[in-house]
C-alpha cells in the first residue's frame, strides 16, 4: 500500500502515420485527466512525445501560424500490410533519444498514464509503451483515450498496457488511481456539472502556444460517419459565465490569444450557449483570436452569430458540410439542407469574414461515393464563394456507418484498426493516388 501521494507520469504517445501535422491538436483528454489529478493533489510528471518546442529541437515560432506547425519527424518502414500505399511513412514527435533521456531524467513513477486519439495511430502508442516499459519494466501502464475506448479490444491485446481504460475520466479515473496505487481521493467535482470540472492542466506543457477550449461535450446529432454520440452519449455543456471565466484564466496566466474550440456542438441552442459566450467575449475587451478546426453547425449560423462571431475574433471556420449533395444526404446525416448553408454562408459572409477564412469540410471517400459527386460538391462549395476542404473519411467502429465501410472496404478494417487511416481511403472505389489528390486540390482551389 502506498502512503505518500503517489507520484504519477503522464505521457502523449508518438504518431505513425503518413502524414501528420499540428493543426491546433492538443492532448486535450491527457491534459484533462492532468487537471482532475492536480485537483486533487497528485504529484505528477508529464512527457509529451509530440512537443515541437522540445528544450533540444531547433526553435520555432510557437506563435506563427496561430500556433500551427510541423512536428519534428523521422522516416520509418511502412507497417507490412500498407506496403502497397505509394506514400511514406514517419514517426511524428521527438527523437526517441530524447525520450528515453526525458523518461531517464523522470523521477521513477507510481503509475504511467498514456493517452491516445486517433484508432490507426495505434503503433505509435505501442512504441512509446515499449520505451516506458524498458526504462521502468515493474510500473502499471493505462492507456486511455479514444483509440483505447474505440477499439478496446485491439487495445487490450496489441497496445502493450496493463490496463485499457475505456471511460471518460471523471467517470472512473480516482477510482483506477485506487486500484493502481492504492491511494484514495474524494471527488471534488460533479461529473454530472461540466461547469465543475478543473481546467486541464495546460501548465504542464513546454510553450502554450494556444488554448484547446471545450464548452461542450457530445453532440444532439447522431450523424453515420461520427463516434460523437458513442464518445459522450448526453450532450453536457457549461455556461456561458464558467466559459468566458476559463478564457480569461489562460489569458491572464499565459498570456494566450489563440483559442481553439474542440467542440463538437458549439452553436447547437446557440440563443442559451454560443451567443451568451460570444457576447461576454465582445464585452470583456479581450483580444484573442478564435479557431474552429472542428467544425461548426452549419444551420446555427445567423445574422447575429456571425456579427458576433466576427466581432469576438474568430479567425478560421470551418463548417461541417460533408457534402453538397443536399438531396441525397438522408443516409450521412440530417446536418443542413441547401437553404440552411446558402443563408450561412451569406450571414458570414455579410458579417466581413473573407473566403479564405471560411473552409468547408467535404467528405471524401465515403462507402460508395462516387468522385463525381464529389467534384460537384467542391464546385458548389466554390461558386458560392467560400473554400472547399476535402475532408478524407475514416472508418470508425460504433458509428452507424461502419458496417456498410467494413463491407465496402477493400482492406479488412474490422481485423486491424490500420487500415481505418484515411490516407489510404480505405473504403473508397477509387484507391489513393496522388491524382486524384491533386486533382480535388487542383478544384478546390477555385
Ligand atoms: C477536437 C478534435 C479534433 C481536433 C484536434 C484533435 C487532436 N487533439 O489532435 C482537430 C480538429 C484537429 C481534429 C482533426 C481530425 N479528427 Co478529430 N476530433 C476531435 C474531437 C471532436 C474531440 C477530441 C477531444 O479532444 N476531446 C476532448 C477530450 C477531453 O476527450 P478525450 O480525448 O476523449 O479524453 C477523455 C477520455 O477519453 C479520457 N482519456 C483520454 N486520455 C486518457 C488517458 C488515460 C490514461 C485515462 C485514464 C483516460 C483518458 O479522459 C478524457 C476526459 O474525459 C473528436 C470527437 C470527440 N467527440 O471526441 C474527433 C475525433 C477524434 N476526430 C476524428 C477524425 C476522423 C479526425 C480527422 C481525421 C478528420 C479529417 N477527416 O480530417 C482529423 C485528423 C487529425 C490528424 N490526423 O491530425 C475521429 C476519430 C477517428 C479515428 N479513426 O480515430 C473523431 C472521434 C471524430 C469522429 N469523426 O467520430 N480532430
Amino acid at each position: 500500500m502506498i502512503r505518500d501521494v503517489p507520484h504519477i507520469l503522464l505521457i502523449n504517445p508518438w504518431i505513425h502515420d503518413f502524414a501528420a501535422y499540428d493543426f491546433w491538436a492538443k492532448p486535450l483528454g491527457l491534459l484533462t485527466v492532468a487537471g482532475i489529478l492536480k485537483a486533487h493533489g497528485f504529484r505528477l510528471s508529464y512527457i509529451d512525445c509530440l512537443d515541437r518546442f522540445h528544450h533540444r529541437a531547433p526553435p520555432a515560432d510557437p506563435s506563427a501560424r496561430y500556433g500551427r506547425g510541423p512536428y519534428h519527424k523521422v522516416g520509418i518502414a511502412k507497417p507490412e500490410k500498407l506496403r502497397d500505399v505509394p506514400r511514406h511513412y514517419s514517426r511524428y514527435g521527438v527523437r526517441p533519444e530524447w525520450f528515453r533521456d526525458d523518461l531517464a531524467g523522470t523521477r521513477h513513477p507510481d503509475l504511467v498514464l498514456v493517452t491516445s486519439l486517433m484508432t490507426y495511430w495505434y503503433p505509435g502508442v505501442q512504441e512509446t509503451i515499449e520505451h516506458i516499459r524498458s526504462v521502468w519494466p515493474e510500473t502499471p501502464i493505462v492507456l486511455g483515450g479514444i483509440y483505447a475506448r474505440l477499439c478496446a479490444d485491439h487495445a487490450r491485446e496489441n497496445s502493450g498496457a496493463d490496463h485499457v481504460f475505456v471511460e471518460p475520466a471523471e467517470v472512473g479515473l480516482l477510482d483506477l488511481i485506487q486500484q493502481f496505487t492504492g491511494f484514495t481521493a474524494r471527488a471534488e467535482f460533479d461529473p454530472r456539472n461540466f461547469d465543475t470540472y478543473p481546467y486541464p492542466a495546460l501548465d504542464l506543457q513546454s510553450t502554450v502556444n494556444y488554448v484547446p477550449i471545450l464548452t461542450t461535450r457530445g453532440c444532439p446529432f447522431d450523424c453515420t460517419y461520427c463516434a460523437s454520440r458513442f464518445l459522450a452519449p448526453r450532450l453536457l455543456r457549461r455556461s456561458p459565465s464558467s466559459v468566458i471565466e476559463e478564457i480569461k484564466h489562460w489569458h491572464t496566466v499565459f498570456g494566450a490569444k489563440d483559442f481553439v474550440l474542440y467542440d463538437d456542438a458549439f452553436l447547437v441552442d446557440a440563443e442559451q450557449h454560443a451567443k451568451p459566450i460570444l457576447e461576454g467575449i465582445c464585452s470583456s475587451g479581450l483580444h484573442i483570436r478564435f479557431h474552429t478546426p472542428n467544425a461548426l453547425h452549419i444551420r446555427g449560423i445567423d445574422q447575429e452569430s456571425a456579427r458576433l462571431m466576427l466581432r469576438a475574433g474568430f479567425k478560421t471556420l470551418r463548417l461541417g458540410l460533408e457534402t453538397a449533395e443536399f438531396d441525397h444526404r438522408q443516409k450521412l446525416d440530417k446536418k443542413v439542407s441547401r437553404a440552411e448553408f446558402k443563408r450561412a454562408v451569406r450571414c458570414l459572409l455579410e458579417a466581413g469574414f473573407s473566403k479564405d477564412q471560411v473552409g468547408a469540410y467535404l467528405l471524401v471517400g465515403l462507402p460508395d461515393q462516387d468522385m463525381n459527386a464529389v467534384e460537384q460538391s467542391i464546385q458548389t462549395v466554390v461558386d458560392s464563394c467560400i473554400t472547399p476542404i476535402p475532408a478524407y473519411y475514416t472508418p470508425i467502429p460504433h458509428t452507424a456507418l461502419w458496417p456498410q465501410a467494413v463491407a465496402g472496404s477493400r482492406y479488412d478494417i474490422a481485423a486491424d484498426p490500420i487500415f481505418t487511416n484515411n490516407a489510404i481511403m480505405p473504403c473508397s472505389k477509387d484507391p489513393f493516388s496522388w491524382d486524384l489528390i491533386s486533382r480535388l486540390k487542383e478544384l478546390a482551389s477555385g
